[in-house]
């Protein structure tokens, strides 16, 4: 049996219960059979795959807080330490009902990748609860943050483990949390990114995901001959990165139609009012059907109808999902390959299924994968990181620019690792085996640790 093949078993019998982390790990594996084969020998001697697939730590741990009632309530809170060969455990804290260990986990795994693509010395790991932010009052995401930190705390740090946004947390969530851990340490250090910019945020880290999604779809649209400009674009979600992906999209001179949230979808032919988004889900906290509400030219959708796919039945040229893990199925793949889509760009994490994933790219889809397409955010947390730590703030110019070059850079990268083990085009196998080598080399030289 091959070295993959025998750690697939291995992590498939140790995880039974975890389908989203196997998930996300029988995808790198696969595809980073080309550069495992080549140095088989060394790599199962220093038990190279079996170190890279279990975290460092994982820490689980009882989040009580009172609620606006009087009634005690109590989340489950995680953090996972997966690997910090190259820097600081760095990854956000997800903040939904649906939270368990194998949703950190499989976060936790793709961020170790995600972070060394992004050239900059960050390690993975990934935390969150099962709290579920919606219909709370600001006192109740006050006290629940509060009491997360309390005890997570003890195990983050500006060098050790900097946690950011991801779904559900965003910049409330995040002030609460650095409160609450500088009361706590006494201490004032960037141990936190997606920082409001009075108190050591950076320019640009909102932003980011999604307008680094846009710069590397760019890249990829013009690696092919083509351009963003006039082209039909889907995106699902309508939460931070979705946000600014349709914002820098449409900047770009494309028209974004599509949005969507749990409860439903809206399909806006004339093209998204980013405004009316903005004010809708960021000041009002509203759901979707408010934005219908108040645009004539937008078709609201409600998600009750089973044979509904969605966001993903519109003819666009480009797809980028940005809400949610397995949100792209087989089902939608084919729709948009019937709809002659040209490129899907993952800003979401893993919200392509593995069967879907392979109708894409055996279809001619260009496809490339949340690793590489939604690294701006991460990246741009660690230039939060490099600011806090001069104890300086640059300007937005100067933070979009590098977040750009950052992300032309991974664009390029994937697409040169793929050649050269060549597997040209496949962008999937590319950001793997590229996020792969720079991790493997560190730990092969820090000795069994
Ligand atoms: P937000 O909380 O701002 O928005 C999430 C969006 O996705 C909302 O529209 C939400 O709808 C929808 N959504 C979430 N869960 C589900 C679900 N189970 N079913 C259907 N829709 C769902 O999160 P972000 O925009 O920050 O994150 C979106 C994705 O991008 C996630 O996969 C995240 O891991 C990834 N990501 C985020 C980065 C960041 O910097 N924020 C960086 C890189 C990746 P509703 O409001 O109805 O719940
Ligand atoms: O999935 C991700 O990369 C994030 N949620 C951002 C992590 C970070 O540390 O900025």
């Amino acid at each position: 049996m091959s070295y993959v093949d025998e750690v697939l078993e291995k992590v498939k019998a140790k995880n039974p219960d975890q389908p989203e982390f196997l998930q996300a790990v029988t995808e790198v594996l696969n595809s980073l059979r080309p550069v495992v084969d080549a140095n088989e020998e060394q790599y199962r001697k220093l038990a190279i795959l079996e170190r890279i697939t279990e975290p460092d730590r994982q820490i689980m741990f009882r989040v009580p807080w009172v609620d606006d009632k009087g009634q005690v309530q109590v989340n489950r809170g995680y953090r996972v330490q997966f690997n910090n060969a190259i820097g600081p455990y760095k990854g956000g804290i997800r903040l939904h009902p649906s939270v368990n260990l194998s949703i950190i986990k499989f976060l936790g795994f793709e961020q170790v990748f995600k972070n060394s693509l992004t050239t900059l010395p960050i390690g993975g790991g990934k935390g969150g609860s099962d709290f579920d932010p919606k219909g709370k009052s600001d006192n109740e995401i006050m006290k629940f943050c509060q009491s997360f930190m309390t005890e997570l705390y003890k195990y983050i740090g500006a060098d050790t483990d900097v946690p950011a946004g991801d779904i559900g947390t965003g910049a409330r969530e995040i002030g609460f949390m650095f409160g609450q851990y500088k009361r706590i340490r006494d201490l004032y250090e960037g141990v936190l990114t997606g920082k409001g910019l009075t108190y050591g945020g950076s320019l640009a880290r909102t932003e980011a995901t999604g307008y680094g999604l846009l710069y590397l779809t760019q890249e990829l649209m013009k690696c092919h001959g083509e351009s963003m400009e006039g082209k039909l674009v889907a995106i699902s979600g309508s939460g931070n990165v979705a946000t600014y992906a349709a914002q820098k999209a449409q900047q770009m001179g494309a028209k974004v139609v599509t949005l969507s949230d749990s409860t439903g979808w809206i399909y806006d032919p004339e093209g998204i009012d980013v405004a009316l988004l903005k004010e809708v889900k960021e000041v009002k906290r509203a759901r979707l059907s408010e934005y219908a509400a108040a645009r004539p030219s937008a078709e609201y959708h409600d998600k009750k109808d089973a044979n509904d796919h969605g966001v993903w039945n519109i003819k666009v040229d480009i797809a980028l999902p940005c809400a949610t893990q397995n949100e792209l199925n087989l089902d939608d793949a084919k729709a948009l390959v019937a709809n002659g889509v040209k490129a899907v760009c993952e800003g979401a994490n893993m919200p392509t299924t593995l069967e879907a994933t392979e109708y894409l790219q055996a279809n001619g889809v260009w496809f490339v994968g949340g690793k590489a397409a939604n690294a701006g955010g991460v990246a741009t947390s660690a230039l939060e990181m490099s600011q806090n730590s001069e104890r300086l703030s640059w300007s937005f110019e100067e933070v979009d620019s590098k977040l750009q070059g950052i992300m032309v850079g991974i664009y390029h990268a994937i697409d040169d690792a793929a050649k050269k083990y060549g597997k040209e085009g496949d962008y999937v196998a590319g950001a793997n085996i590229a996020g792969f080598e720079k991790v493997v080399n560190a730990m092969i030289a820090q000795g069994v640790v």
